[in-house]
């Protein structure tokens, strides 16, 4: 089999680059280690920046979105019985939206579908070869098979635990990684949102927040140790436990109930560099992750996937492979302001097991500050709706 771009992994990342490519008539294959249910049952990010959501645009699967989704023109962040908005519309005149990973995936699959893309799932033992040369290529087995797909190019969307990254040669790699010493305790239920923006909650017993997905699908987060396991977790500790977050006359309006999914996520930092190899080229969570508290995930491997399609489409159109070289250094300059984002806020808002009583007084001064000045305000409104691509 013969493609020009071989995606490994049908994630955001993986379906969104295959559909913007197919859309310039660049033919691409999708291999998935998972089926489409799989994927589509994880569920995870919630919040979209304005420029994820200009390129769903541009790659033809806005429809529902700009239908369903929530603009958010802010955010809340608590701390003890305080709370206080940060107006991105009044600050910035930027919004962010609600809309869900799994459904923007769903769209993403339904599009590839539509469009006859080639999409194989239950790809097992991916190899990457000869990136280093003009024809490499990739090897797997699917049903017990032993297959082959040559191609221009490879892109490894293929998440954290992915074989892309590992593909690149030690003596080239160099990761950079920060391992937070605590999980989020995530619950999804059919209820009404506690607030019309999210809450990032701040308080003694660690951090909590209140997202949603529409006016009766709500998302709410606990901070939990490593050690915790979901099983210890009955939905009543867990309401109990928020309540005791929020400051009191938020709690006091919250509505419970049974949870659709409940599940814990570590939170790390991580940025490898290079972003390529020869032909292969990293995106998304392959390449870096970020503690989930700047909701910068899913958006930073939209930066990704911006860049590598214009750089792939300056390739094939105009014979041009300048997009292409300077690809790992364009996506990493604006990857490290997002960790840097991701991590401050991850800092300002959770309770570390090692924090002096100092260490907290510094915490508070922080928060306080972004309460009460406006330029501190600014910049955290441009770095949650995103930096420019
Ligand atoms: P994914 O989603 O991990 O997809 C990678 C795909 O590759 C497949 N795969 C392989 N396929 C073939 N061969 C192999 N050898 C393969 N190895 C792996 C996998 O099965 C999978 O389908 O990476 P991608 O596409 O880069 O997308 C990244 C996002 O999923 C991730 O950054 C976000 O979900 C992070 N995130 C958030 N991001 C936001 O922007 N806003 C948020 O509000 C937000 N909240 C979150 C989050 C992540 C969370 N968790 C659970 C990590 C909240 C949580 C709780
Ligand atoms: C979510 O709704 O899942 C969500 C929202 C904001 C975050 C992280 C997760 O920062």
């Amino acid at each position: 089999m013969r493609t020009q771009v071989v995606i490994i992994g049908g994630g955001p990342s993986g379906l969104l680059l295959g559909q913007l490519l197919h859309r310039k008539g660049i033919e691409t294959v999708i291999l998935e280690r998972k089926t489409r249910e799989y994927v589509l049952a994880r569920i995870r990010a919630g919040i979209l920046e304005t420029g994820l959501v200009e390129l769903l645009r541009e790659a033809g699967v806005s429809e529902r979105m700009d239908r369903e989704s929530l603009v958010h023109d802010g955010t809340c962040i608590s701390y003890e019985n305080e709370l206080f908005d940060i107006n991105f519309s009044k600050l910035i005149g930027q919004n962010v939206v609600v809309y869900g990973q799994t459904e923007l995936t769903r769209d993403l699959y339904d599009a590839r579908e539509a469009a006859g893309g080639r999409m194989i799932f239950e790809t097992e033992n991916v190899e990457i070869h000869d990136t280093e040369r003009d024809a490499p290529y990739v090897t797997f087995t699917v049903d017990g098979t032993e297959q082959r797909i040559d191609c221009d190019f490879i892109a490894g969307c293929d998440g954290f635990h992915g074989v892309s990254r590992k593909t690149i040669p030690d003596s080239v790699r160099k990761e950079y990684e920060k391992v937070f010493p605590f999980g989020w305790l995530g619950i999804l239920s059919e209820t009404p949102p506690v607030h019309d923006e999210l809450i990032y909650a701040n308080s003694q017993r660690g951090f909590a927040l209140c997202s949603m997905r529409n006016e009766n699908l709500s998302r709410y987060y606990v901070q939990c140790e490593l050690t915790d396991r979901v099983e210890d977790w009955s939905d009543e500790a867990f309401w109990e436990e928020l309540k005791r977050r929020l400051p009191e006359a938020v709690a006091d309006k919250l509505v419970t109930g049974p949870s659709i999914e409940k599940s814990i996520a570590p939170l790390r930092s991580f940025v490898c560099e290079p972003m390529r190899w020869g032909r292969l080229f990293l995106c998304g969570d392959a390449a870096h992750i970020v503690p989930p508290t700047g909701a910068k995930g899913l958006n930073t491997a939209a930066s990704d996937v911006h860049y590598l399609y214009e750089g792939l489409v300056q390739f094939y159109q105009d014979k041009d492979a300048e997009g292409l070289d300077t690809y790992s250094q364009r996506a990493l300059a604006r990857i490290w302001k997002a960790e840097r984002f991701s991590w401050a806020t991850t800092n300002m808002l959770h309770r570390f097991p090692d924090q002096s009583d100092f260490d907290l007084k510094m915490q508070r001064a922080e928060i306080e500050s972004l309460h009460h000045n406006e330029i501190a305000q600014r910049w955290f409104a441009q770095n949650y709706v995103g930096l420019p691509y």
